[in-house]
C-alpha cells in the first residue's frame, strides 16, 4: 500500500517543529510549497510582506532538502492560481495517499480546506492543530468558559504560571504581575536610539525583490529598503541584537511616538514569530534570562514578555473562539469610507502622515502608532470597520487575520462589543503631544480645539464622546470624561461638535 503523504507547508509555517512537518518522513513524503496568486492578492499586501514570505519560503526549501526531504516547490512564475491548485497539480503527477496540513491562521482558508478540499482533491485531508502557539484552542476555550469578561491580564497571569516565566517560588518575580505603569514615558530625545544592523539581501532575496516589483506594481512598499531576515539564523541574530541593544529601553519608551525613528526600541520580531522563523516561548525565556543576568530591568523584561506570552496568545484565542461571527461586528456602526491618504500618506496631520508613510514604505509601525495614531483617528472619524481592517491586513508585514482582526476591530476600533477593550482607546491631540515630538512639526496646534489651526484629533474626540454618549454613559471607565463633557456649557459643546461636523469632510 502506498503511504506517501503530501504535506503542504504554508508561507507562515516555516519551521520544522510545526506539526505537519514533525510527522513527515524524509524519503517517503512529499513536501509542497507554493507561491500562488490567490494568497498574494486577497488584499493589496505590502511588497515587503510578499518578498519576505517568498524569499523565506525559498530559503526554507533549501534547508528542508538539505535534511533529506523531497520538496515540490511551485514558484510564482509557474502561474499557480491557488493553494488548492498547487496541491492538485502535485497529486496529478505523484502517488499520494493523503494530504496533511498544519491548520492555517485564517478562517477563510481553514474553511476551504476543511469543507471543500477533500472532495475537490479526491484525497483525505488531515488538518493538524498548530502547536507553535502557547495556548491551544481548547486551553483558551476552557479559560474563557463561563467568564463574563475576557480580560487579557488574567489570561496572562495563567500563562505566566503555566510556563513558569518570571515566577519565583510561586509568586510573580518582583512581587507584581504587571509593570505597565512604568512603560508610558513620552519621547523627549532622552537617550540615543541605536541603529539597527543591516541585512544585505542575498541572491535569492534580490531575485524575489525583482519579481515582486514586477508582479505587484500597485502594491505599497519600497523594496529598495528591504532589510528583513529571511532565515531562522538571521531572525535569531536580529532578536539577539534587540536583547543586547534595545530591550533595556523597550519598556520605558514602549508608548513613545518619535519623529526620527519608526522602531525606536521595539523588537521588530512579529513578522518572524508569525512566519515561524522565531518561537514565542524561546523569545520569552531569552528576555527573562536577560533580566536575571542583569542586562535589563524587570519592567523591561516583563513589558516585553506580556506582549508575547499575554497579548499575542490572547488575541489569537479570541479570534478562534469567536470567528466567523466576530468579523461581522460593528458596535459603533462606523461606515465612513477610508480616505485616500491611507494609501499615500498625504495629510497635514503630521503624526498620521508619519505613521501611514512608514507603514506603506516599510510595512511596519509600532503598537502605539497602530493603536493611538492611525487606529485612534479611524475610531474618532468613524471610518468603516471592514475597510480599516482590510487596510491593516494589507499594509503590515506581520499581518494575518488571526492577529490583525481582533487588534483592529476589537482593540483599536472598539467594534467587537467590548470583548477586548473595556473602553475605547480614544484620545485627543493632547495624548499624542505628550507621547512624542510629532506636534512640533505639525501645522496644527494640539492645544487648540476649534479654528483652522486646531488639531483635528481634539474636536473629533469630543464629537466622538458626544455622538456615543448613550453607549458610554454607563461605562464606569468612561464616567469622568462623560461627566466633564456634560458639565461643559451647552453652547461651547455645540461649537466644538459643529466645528468637527463641518470639518470632517476635509479631514476624511
Ligand atoms: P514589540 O513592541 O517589540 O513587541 C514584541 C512582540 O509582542 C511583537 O513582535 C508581537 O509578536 C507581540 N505583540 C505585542 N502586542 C501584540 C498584540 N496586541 N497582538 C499580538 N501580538 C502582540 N501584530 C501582528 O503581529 N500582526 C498584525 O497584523 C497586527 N495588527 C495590529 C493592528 C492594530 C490596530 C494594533 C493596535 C496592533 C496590531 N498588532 C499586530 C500588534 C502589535 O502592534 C505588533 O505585534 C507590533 O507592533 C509588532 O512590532 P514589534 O515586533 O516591534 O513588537
Ligand atoms: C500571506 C501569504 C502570501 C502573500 N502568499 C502566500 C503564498 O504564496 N503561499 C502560501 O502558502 N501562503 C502565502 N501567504 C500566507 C497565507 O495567506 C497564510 O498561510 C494565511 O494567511 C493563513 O495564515
Ligand atoms: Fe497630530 Fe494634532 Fe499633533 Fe498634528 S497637532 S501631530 S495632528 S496630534
Amino acid at each position: 500500500m502506498n503511504d506517501t503523504k503530501l504535506i503542504l507547508v504554508l508561507a507562515d509555517q516555516l519551521c520544522t517543529q510545526q506539526p505537519a512537518l514533525k510527522a513527515a518522513v524524509p524519503g517517503r513524503d512529499i513536501i509542497v510549497m507554493a507561491e500562488v496568486a490567490e494568497e498574494a492578492s486577497y488584499v493589496r499586501h505590502n511588497r515587503h510582506k510578499i518578498a519576505l514570505l517568498f524569499s523565506a519560503m525559498r530559503h526554507f526549501k533549501i534547508e528542508l532538502e538539505a535534511e533529506g526531504y523531497q520538496v515540490e516547490y511551485l514558484s510564482f512564475e509557474s502561474g499557480t492560481p491557488s493553494l488548492e491548485a498547487a496541491v492538485a497539480s502535485v497529486i496529478a503527477r505523484t502517488e499520494v495517499s493523503e494530504v496533511v496540513i498544519c491548520e492555517p491562521g485564517e478562517y477563510r482558508l481553514l474553511e476551504q480546506m476543511k469543507y471543500f478540499w477533500s472532495s475537490a482533491l479526491g484525497k483525505p485531508v488531515t488538518l493538524l492543530e498548530d502547536d507553535r502557539f502557547l495556548a491551544s484552542h481548547n486551553d483558551f476555550a476552557d479559560w474563557a468558559k463561563g467568564k463574563k469578561q475576557l480580560r487579557m491580564e488574567f489570561f496572562y497571569r495563567k500563562m505566566r504560571e503555566r510556563y513558569q516565566i518570571l515566577m519565583d517560588a510561586g509568586e510573580p518575580a518582583g512581587g507584581k504581575w504587571n509593570y505597565d505603569a512604568d512603560n508610558r514615558v513620552g519621547w523627549r530625545n532622552q537617550v540615543e536610539i541605536p541603529s539597527r544592523p543591516d541585512i544585505t539581501p542575498d541572491e535569492i532575496t534580490a531575485s524575489v525583490i525583482d519579481l515582486v516589483n514586477a508582479e505587484f506594481p500597485d502594491n505599497p512598499g519600497d523594496l529598495a529598503r528591504f532589510r528583513l531576515a529571511v532565515t531562522r539564523t538571521d531572525a535569531e541574530r536580529q532578536f539577539d541584537w534587540f536583547v543586547e541593544n534595545a530591550l533595556g529601553d523597550f519598556g520605558t519608551y514602549q508608548d513613545a511616538l518619535v519623529e526620527e525613528s519608526p522602531w525606536i526600541f521595539h523588537g521588530l520580531i512579529s513578522m518572524y514569530l508569525n512566519a515561524g522563523l522565531l518561537e514565542p516561548l524561546a523569545v520569552c525565556e531569552r528576555a527573562e534570562r536577560a533580566w536575571r543576568e542583569g542586562k535589563c530591568s524587570l519592567s523591561a523584561a516583563e513589558g516585553f514578555i506580556r506582549q508575547v506570552l499575554g497579548w499575542r496568545e490572547y488575541i489569537r484565542g479570541i479570534y478562534w473562539l469567536l470567528m466567523p461571527e466576530y468579523k461581522t461586528r460593528n458596535t459603533l456602526e462606523a461606515t465612513r469610507p477610508l480616505p485616500n491618504y491611507f494609501w499615500d500618506a498625504d495629510t497635514e496631520m503630521r503624526c498620521l502622515s508619519r505613521a501611514i508613510e512608514q507603514s506603506l514604505d516599510h510595512g511596519y509601525a509600532h503598537h502605539i502608532q497602530r493603536l493611538m495614531v492611525i487606529g485612534n483617528f479611524a475610531l474618532l472619524a468613524g471610518l468603516d470597520v471592514m475597510e480599516v481592517c482590510d487596510w491593516y491586513l494589507a499594509v503590515y508585514v506581520d499581518a494575518y487575520e488571526w492577529v490583525e482582526l481582533p487588534n483592529t476591530l476589537g482593540m483599536a476600533l472598539y467594534g467587537d462589543n467590548a470583548v477586548i477593550a473595556s473602553k475605547p482607546y480614544a484620545a485627543s491631540g493632547k495624548y499624542i503631544q505628550k507621547q512624542g515630538n510629532h506636534c512640533q512639526q505639525c501645522r496644527y496646534k494640539p492645544t487648540k480645539v476649534t479654528g483652522p489651526d486646531a488639531c483635528p484629533f481634539n474636536s473629533l474626540y469630543w464629537r466622538f464622546i458626544d455622538k456615543h454618549i448613550d453607549k458610554f454613559g454607563n461605562n464606569p471607565r468612561m464616567g469622568l470624561v462623560v461627566a466633564n463633557w456634560r458639565k461643559r456649557d451647552p453652547d461651547e459643546r455645540e461649537v466644538i461638535v459643529s466645528w468637527a461636523d463641518k470639518m470632517i469632510e476635509d479631514w476624511t
